[in-house]
């Protein structure tokens, strides 16, 4: 309410300001009264286009400085400095270029304003100036697009190798499912159209199918560090994508069929927790909390750092919501806790 008040002043504001304008204009009938803009007009908006290149290298360097903490922490995933070394190069390149091409561009602005007697030359083309002005963009871009596509396929690239663990990864609006493949490694069919919600068959897994009677179903995942995962996508319902930032990996969940994703986790959930980046950005946190607190806001508890399988794809009212708790630890406290998980076929018979 407050805001639409504020907008509103601002626009009668504007609108006063404007129709004060125009009486102080119907005042001054004396006066040139000419449209076309004279060398003191010109020279002011070269002078404004000065104020505007200071303007946005300032905000640029103000978000940098004010807003650069929000960024990612380092990758928690083998893959993820090659991915994080590619957004740096591209970056940096965007910002040479972009620095120097708005200073240029603001400058012949201001050097070539209108000026009386003055007439702009004309000059056709210059195969030179073309040729290197197109060469320099396609050898960057190249480099770049080869080295993404490469990139992109060694990432992409999901096999068997190196005994990974299978997880399902199941959405539905507006929540996530994980479903291990147990001791053979090997997930039990599964289906939408065999979920049965009365037995608690929330995934419509197979129960005739023997490789799914040790899956594990669970709704906080566990992963090993330095142990490689392959995981499979489903969606119940609508478009979801399984975003798990902190891995640098993403993929979409397509109702009707199955999706893959790969990549091994390098840092426990407990050295995450002690890098100087997240100690910070906690202590920002929970002192924003404490406010809240303080305030009488409900929900302000203390924040402790987690990794986070997140829902990156606008699937309805509680997507903002849709998200899991992501736990990397060492691969005998994996074993431990999922030694401790009931199996598919034990939490089918406990409902019989
Ligand atoms: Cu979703």
């Amino acid at each position: 309410m407050t805001t639409f008040l504020i907008l509103a002043v601002l626009v009668l504001v504007a609108i006063a300001i404007w129709q004060m304008t125009k009486i102080f204009e119907l005042s001054q009938i004396k006066a040139v009264n000419s449209q076309i803009a004279n060398d003191t007009d010109n020279k002011y908006n070269g002078y404004l286009l000065f104020l505007f290149l200071i303007f946005i290298y300032g905000i640029t360097i103000f978000s940098f400085w004010k807003y650069g903490k929000m960024l990612l922490p380092e990758a928690a995933s083998a893959h993820g400095a090659e991915y994080d070394n590619l957004m740096l190069v591209s970056m940096v390149i965007i910002f040479f270029v972009q620095t120097i091409t708005q200073a240029l561009l603001h400058y012949f602005g201001y050097k070539y304003r209108g000026e009386q007697g003055k007439k702009a030359l004309f000059y056709a083309d210059n195969d030179k100036l073309e040729f290197i002005w197109t060469i320099i963009p396609v050898i960057v871009l190249a480099g770049l697009i080869l080295w993404g596509l490469y990139t992109w396929t060694s990432i992409m690239d999901i096999n068997d190798e190196d005994d990974p663990i299978v997880v399902e990864l199941y959405a539905q609006q507006f929540n996530w499912t994980a479903r291990y493949a147990g001791a053979d490694n090997v997930l039990g069919d599964a289906n939408v159209r065999m979920i049965d919600i009365d037995r608690a068959n929330i995934l419509g897994v197979d129960e005739s199918d023997d490789y799914a009677k040790d899956d594990i179903i669970v709704k906080e995942l566990h992963l090993p560090v330095g142990r490689k995962v392959n995981f499979k996508m489903r969606s119940q319902d609508v478009l979801h994508s399984a975003y798990m930032p902190h891995f640098r990996a993403q993929m979409n969940c397509v109702p009707g069929m199955i999706t893959q994703f790969s990549f091994t986790p390098s840092i426990t959930t407990a050295d995450m927790r002690n890098k100087p980046e997240i100690i910070d950005k906690v202590k920002r946190t929970n002192t924003i909390r404490a406010e809240k607190a303080a305030a009488g806001v409900e929900n302000s508890d203390p924040w402790e750092f987690d990794y986070i399988l997140l829902c990156n794809k606008i699937c309805g009212k509680s997507h903002y919501n849709m998200q899991m708790k992501i736990i990397v630890e060492e691969e005998e406290d994996y074993n431990k806790w999922l030694a401790e998980q009931q199996t598919f076929s034990q939490s089918m018979a406990s409902v019989q």
